[in-house]
């Protein structure tokens, strides 16, 4: 009862009397993770205040599940939405995941981006452009549409 008794005292002590006194420092482990979030924040405003961020995104051809082939082709785009803020740096990855006997497949923006990767059966390619014109794209493989299609949408800055 004694040792338990003590251990209390001790623990009171340092609660109430050394830490509030100054005498005992928290760990340095919770200052630092502070300081990186407020270096973190700041990295990502540039001295205008305007934020302009890189996105990445990967696209691959994919088929849609049980559907009758005798009217459309199955093929898809594995992500039939993309946005992105005007102003932004925007990476695409494309993907044409057939087999070496497969079909072609193109991911295909008209103007203002221009933008066509047109791939053999198993080959990729990728395309980095400035999201430069807010508004909503049409994106489109030119051997399968109107089933693989998809929207690009760049918001306007506020
Ligand atoms: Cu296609």
């Amino acid at each position: 009862m004694i040792r338990i008794s003590s251990a209390i005292i001790i623990l009171a002590l340092i609660t109430f009397v050394f830490y509030p006194l100054g005498y005992i420092e928290l760990p340095t482990v919770f200052a630092q993770s502070s300081n990186q979030t407020q270096a973190h924040e700041a990295a990502e405003t540039s001295e205008e205040g305007i934020q302009t961020t890189t996105r990445t995104f990967f696209e691959f051809n994919t088929g849609i599940p049980a559907f009758n082939v005798t009217l459309f082709p199955p093929d898809q785009f594995s992500d039939p939405s993309i946005e992105a803020n005007q102003g932004d740096n925007v990476t695409i990855n494309f993907f044409n995941m057939e087999a070496p006997a497969g079909d072609r497949h193109s991911f295909t923006i008209n103007a203002p981006y221009k933008i066509n990767l047109d791939l053999a059966p198993g080959k990729n390619g990728t395309v980095s452009f400035i999201a430069d014109h807010p508004g909503v794209y049409q994106f489109y493989c030119e051997y399968h549409e109107p089933t693989m299609t998809g929207q690009f949408v760049v918001l306007p800055k506020k």
